[in-house]
């Protein structure tokens, strides 16, 4: 048995589910990569809205059953944004955090000087504050661990490495971070690298990590980029130390989600599984997710539209066995 199986309803969200939200968002082109997160009994999701003018824009979707989604009527906004002193190009995946009472969004922000990694809470996904945007120079797939370590936050993140010509910006190290306020980071250490030759060759983050027994579970995506004329993107899990993240535990030999169906292997950019959202529905009373829950997983599909796959979470995390 697969541990992640696609929902029949694939894609679950296209650009028709998409309102009209003249000047904004009129006829979009694409609608993927979204954060997730659970708020009470309603699953969140921030959209990722590509118009036709290649503008970003990031939109909420709420759902209660966590596969029909409702899209809101109006764009997320992080005041201050414009302002920042830098010319900012477009707002992108968005990764959901849900610590404490707030809720945290990571997001790739593109600069005249490079991918940054911002950062704004939420308590209601209507109004936005802006924490700010980091200083390093060229970074993305940032993930905010959902929880405190002492007075730290945690994140995953992956700082680009220089392109070769022709190829989009991206790298091959899941780096752990340290913040004690949301602003400045400090990289405590590599938790992964890519596995040249293989399916995983360049890595990031996808997902938050889930709190679990026997570690946070993490799920990447992983791009094989020795094939001529396109890269694949695939998605498999890793499993990285409580205590310790930056210590590896374990990672799937193979992908879990691979392009295989249609939307994924056809649309803006082909053969594109983008993991980007995780939902565990059932915690025990320490705050470990259960090995029987449902796992939802939101992922963009061919950077056109959003798809679900789920599965067990104690699969998931037997498949992470590798060394
Ligand atoms: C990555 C990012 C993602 C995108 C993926 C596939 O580098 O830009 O947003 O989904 O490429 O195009």
């Amino acid at each position: 048995m697969r541990p992640l199986v696609r929902s029949s309803d694939n894609p679950i969200i296209t650009t028709m589910d998409i309102p009209r939200m003249s000047p904004d968002i009129v006829d979009p082109s694409a609608v993927f990569n979204p954060g997730a997160v659970r708020w009470g009994d309603r699953y969140m999701l921030m959209l990722r809205v590509q118009t036709r003018g290649r503008r970003t824009r990031l939109v909420m979707a709420e759902s209660d059953n966590g596969r029909e989604f409702a899209v809101w009527n109006e764009t997320v906004r992080f005041p201050g944004l414009d302002e920042i002193g830098e010319k900012i190009y477009h707002v992108y995946d968005p990764r959901l955090t849900a610590i404490g009472d707030e809720f945290l969004v990571m997001f790739a922000a593109d600069t005249e000087t490079g991918c940054k990694l911002g950062t704004a809470r939420t308590g209601d996904f209507r109004s936005f504050e802006l924490i700010g945007l980091g200083d390093h120079p060229d970074i993305r797939n940032g993930a905010i661990f959902p929880w405190r370590f002492g007075d730290r936050y945690l994140r995953l993140d992956r700082p680009n490495r220089a392109a070769d010509t022709g190829e989009p910006a991206s790298g091959d190290e899941i780096v752990v971070s340290e913040s004690m306020d949301l602003i400045d980071w400090r990289p405590l250490g590599v938790a992964m690298r890519g596995r040249p030759r293989y399916w995983d060759e360049r890595i990031g983050a996808g997902p938050p990590p889930v709190r679990t027994r026997r570690g946070w579970l993490l799920m990447y995506h992983g791009i094989a980029t020795h094939f001529g004329s396109v890269n694949v993107y695939q998605a498999g899990v890793a499993l990285l130390d409580l205590e310790d993240p930056v210590r590896l535990v374990g990672r799937s030999r193979d992908n879990l989600l691979e392009p295989r169906k249609m939307y994924e292997l056809i649309g803006q950019v082909p053969n594109v599984v983008f993991p980007s959202g995780m939902i565990v529905d059932e915690f025990d009373t320490d705050g470990f997710a259960r090995e029987e829950s449902t796992v939802r997983v939101y992922y963009g599909a061919a950077d056109t539209t959003v798809c679900l796959a789920t599965g067990r979470l104690g699969d998931l995390l037997s498949a992470a066995t590798d060394g």
